[in-house]
């Protein structure tokens, strides 16, 4: 026995228990990470010469006051189990190792105190299980030392119980790509499932089978997601455009992959048309979807529907009934939901406000005529008629004035009890019921209407101070009823949709109202609020959800021109780029890429979402700051959602040769009956949760890593149903991707003479629309200036004259000098150039006495501009 010694701990003669091994990344093999490890705040742990070693501080009292950890084991009563690993410490030290419950009473399986000298070596302990365990817990508890020391840890094992089903799915080929393809310009990675130790060759054919590239992958170990032994590949260096490329390594081939500028463009507008496709109280019509997708219009009051015109409370909560038709329908459910609805139609809004701002993003393939929706030619942009059709329904859920709560919003209206699948929306019988109002749903309102005011201004003035107005009544009331919280229990005929911590949605609330009005009250609560200034609670690391607005108002307050100080504008932007870099290190670690690690390595209802949020917030700080890292790692999160998975998977329909088409929906039921349609193009599946939380996934995903825990069946809601949160942030990333490519995407149209991307006819013009908020005294104007022209406008100067006695102060995005009356604005560091299509926007603050005009005339370099 070596210095030292230790003796397995076992009596002679007991036998070792064979089994299948529940410690996840135990080995610390290259490039795996530390997931799913833990170790206490004060112990930090970091993979060194391939194992986990913790800096161990001086002077804890006990020796669980520094732990390193795994969870979820899942250990049955009776059966026997085989604890190993191998364990060196800077200094000799007696640590305790339990096996027992992750949280009271800590019930342990096993307990031993083992001696850890300077050298490694191994420990082995047997023992029986008294308990049933899903979630046991191994802990290192290595505090207690009067002295600092650093403790590390490999080869952990724990063998034994019964073998456990395990998920096996059919998943194609083991190369994995992004089944669209890859941007000429972007990453070019991919990832091999294989068992092999050493590098591979990898081989890239173009269509006709020729090579076009080749290189050697990269071993990655396990990859805790998925469990699966892979390696990555990259051929970011291929840049030649090209369909039907496939990647080979070791005898297996990819699915086909395409190379180009323009890949996003029919995402960005069937990401999109998934919300006209999921109205209510509106027939879709077959001309703009096609026959199949066609259908009568939902919850009008024709039978057997019941009508979302005259809706009155669940229970007699309230003694009204409201005319609240129209809407998205939530999901496969006919339910409407004011939390949910919000930030849905939020980032639908935000998709089109980040054309307003950002260098380079193209609004034309979201303005009239571009989108399929019914109110083409009405020269608004499509984009805001379909978020328009979701406001309206927002706002029509306010309790009127007069009324117990006024101002407040209901939190829900839905089917009294669960309808089954498949049911056409007009085929609906099911009463419906107005539930109870909640401050969520009020915040969710002001928030959403905030915004509105602000989009809608220049197209509908009425519409917009309507909005202005719901959102002002909305934050007053939430501010006199801050803690009703929709009951958690009330999942009869509609999702819960319950959060009891509000915090974040009245950030996101003051932060729009702030942006809307630029009211001092306003910035004040978003600026005061014990949120701000805390990344990780504004940017969850798991992903922004409909439960955790707040990044939702922090990214407009980045973005969207404001009073805020340089320094209040720095914060902020610090919070947003802060969270990227994690987000990007989370993707860059990751085996597949994927910008996601959710906390405990679980993948959560929807977390294809999660992905999606977190790739908005890397694009918002790409488009801020220019730096491709944050694009790459959008992009490689693209992949991960088109192919590049554990499972082979697209899981955004109509991408990709193997992708999710039996999401569950009511309509788009095929699966249940072959008469009905799969899908829409461009409905994102939920994805992978590894809770199990419906019948299907509980019986046929038993065993599943999280990554794995998918299933493309119409009755496995929690993994694959759709809706309209979920295909939001898709829509935004999907018109950012686009805007990254070459081609103005689906509003481009090479015969159109006013196409800013068409060759012919070099042209120059330019279209301003200026607005202005006015106090006594004082007033803010927001300017935007769109090139309509098709070349590019460098070094632009925007001129006009005052009126009356406006005196400029203080500009943000520009900078502007004022003579006398005459005004010029000048582009600052990072606007300097407007490409054709794309806007610039400014705004200032000034003095001015009473009731100045607004300016009428402009000029963009000496040229006239058309106003708006
Ligand atoms: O169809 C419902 C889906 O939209 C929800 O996300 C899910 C969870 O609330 O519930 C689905 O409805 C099922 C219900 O919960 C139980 N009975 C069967 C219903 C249809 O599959
Ligand atoms: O997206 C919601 C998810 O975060 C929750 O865990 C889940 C269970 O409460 O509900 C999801 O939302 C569903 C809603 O309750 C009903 N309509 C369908 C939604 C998506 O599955």
């Amino acid at each position: 026995m070596a210095a030292g010694g230790l003796a397995p701990a076992h009596g002679a003669g007991a036998e070792a228990a064979a089994g299948p091994e529940l410690i996840v990344n135990g080995d610390f093999a290259a490039g795996a990470g530390t997931a799913p490890w833990w170790w206490t705040e004060n112990s930090p742990a970091a993979v060194a010469d391939g194992r986990l070693c913790a800096e161990v501080p001086a002077g804890t009292a006990n020796a669980w006051d520094a732990i390193i950890g795994q969870n979820d084991l899942p250990l049955t009563a009776g059966e026997s189990y085989t604890l190993r690993f191998t364990a060196s410490a800077t200094t000799p030290v007696a640590i305790r190792t339990n096996v027992q419950m992750a949280t009271e009473p800590w019930t342990t399986e096993h307990a031993s105190v083992d001696q850890i000298g300077t050298t490694a070596q191994p420990v082995e302990h047997i023992f029986t299980a008294g308990a049933d365990h899903t979630a046991a817990q191994l802990a290192f508890q290595i505090g207690g030392t009067d002295e600092a020391y650093t403790f590390c840890v490999d080869d952990v094992s724990l063998q034994g119980g019964a073998e456990p089903p395990v998920y096996d799915p059919d998943t194609g080929s083991p190369v994995r790509v992004n089944q669209v393809g890859y941007l000429t310009e972007g990453p070019k990675s991919g990832t091999v499932v294989t068992e092999a130790t050493e590098p591979l060759s990898w081989t890239l054919r173009d269509a006709s089978g020729t090579e076009t590239a080749s290189g050697s992958t990269t071993p990655a170990g396990v990859d805790p997601t998925s469990r699966q032994n892979v390696h990555t590949f990259d051929f970011s260096e291929v840049t030649e455009a090209g369909e039907g490329y496939t990647i080979t390594v070791d005898g297996a081939t990819s699915e086909p992959f395409a190379i180009g500028g323009d890949l996003y463009g029919g995402l960005r507008g069937d990401a999109l048309a998934y919300f006209y496709h999921n109205r209510s109280g509106i027939e879709i019509d077959a001309a703009l979807v096609g026959e199949e997708y066609a259908r009568p219009a939902g919850h009008v009051n024709v039978a057997p529907n019941q009508g979302d015109d005259d809706v009155p409370c669940q229970d007699d909560a309230c003694d009204y009934t409201l005319d609240a038709a129209g809407g998205w329908y939530d999901a496969g459910d006919h339910g409407k939901y004011v939390v949910n609805g919000g930030i849905a139609v939020a980032q639908v809004m935000s998709a089109y406000e980040r054309t307003l701002h950002a260098e380079g993003a193209d609004g034309d393939p979201l303005g009239d005529g571009a989108l399929r929706v019914p109110e083409q030619g009405n020269d608004v942009p499509d984009v805001l008629d379909e978020a328009r059709w979701q406001l309206d329904f927002l706002l029509s859920m306010q309790v009127p004035a007069g009324e117990p709560l006024a101002g407040m919003a209901h939190h829900k209206l839905h089917d009294a009890q669960w309808t089954g699948l498949p049911l056409l929306p007009h085929e609906d019988p099911q009463p419906r019921e107005l539930h109870a109002p909640s401050t969520a749903a009020t915040l969710n309102l002001a928030a959403t209407a905030a915004q509105c005011a602000r989009l809608f201004e220049p197209y509908d003035a009425d519409f917009s101070a309507r909005c202005l107005t719901a959102a002002r009544t909305a934050y007053a009331a939430a501010q006199a009823h801050p803690e009703r919280y929709a009951d958690p229990n009330d999942s009869t005929g509609g999702g819960a949709y319950s959060d009891d911590d509000v915090t974040d949605e009245f950030y996101w609330a003051a932060a729009e109202l702030y942006l809307t009005t630029g009211e001092d009250a306003f910035r004040q609560d978003v600026l005061g609020s014990p949120l701000h200034g805390d990344t990780d609670a504004v940017f969850p690391r798991g992903g922004m959800s409909w439960g955790a607005t707040a990044g939702l108002g922090a990214l407009d307050l980045a973005t969207v021109p404001s009073g805020l100080t340089d320094d209040q504008l720095a914060g902020v932007r610090g919070m947003v780029t802060a969270a990227a870099d994690g987000y990007a290190a989370d993707s860059a670690q990751a085996a597949y890429g994927v910008p996601y690690a959710p906390s405990g390595g679980h993948y959560v209802w929807g977390s294809n979402s999660q992905v999606l949020n977190n790739m908005v917030v890397l694009a918002t700080a790409h488009d801020l700051t220019g730096e491709t890292g944050y694009r790459d790692a959008v992009l490689r999160g693209l992949d991960y959602l088109l192919g590049r998975n554990p499972l082979n998977q697209s899981y955004v329909t109509g991408y990709g040769e193997r992708d999710s088409k039996n999401q569950h929906h009511r309509f788009w039921a095929h699966q249940a009956d072959p008469s009905l349609p799969y899908a829409a193009p461009g409905s994102l599946a939920g994805g992978p949760n590894d809770a199990l939380q419906d019948p299907v996934a509980e019986q046929e995903l038993q065993g599943c890593a999280p990554a794995m825990c998918y299933i493309d069946h119409i009755e496995s809601y929690s993994t694959n149903e759709v809706t309209i949160n979920w295909n939001a942030p898709l829509a935004w990333i999907a018109s950012y991707a686009d805007d990254l490519g070459s081609g103005g995407g689906p509003g481009d149209d090479p015969d159109d003479p006013d196409d800013p991307d068409d060759p012919d006819d070099p042209a120059t013009g330019c279209q301003v629309s200026y607005s202005s908020d006015r106090w006594t005294g004082g007033f803010t104007s927001r300017v935007t200036v769109t090139n309509t022209g098709d070349t590019a406008v460098e070094g632009w100067e925007l001129a006009w004259s005052f009126a009356d006695d406006q005196r400029v102060t203080h500009a943000w995005n520009a900078e502007v000098t004022q003579s006398g009356q005459d005004v010029v604005a000048r582009p600052v560091s990072w606007n300097t150039t407007i490409q054709p299509g794309a806007s610039v926007s400014f705004g200032f603050n000034g003095t001015a006495g009473s009731d100045p005009s607004d300016p009428t005339a402009f000029t963009l370099n000496a040229q006239d501009c058309a106003t708006q």
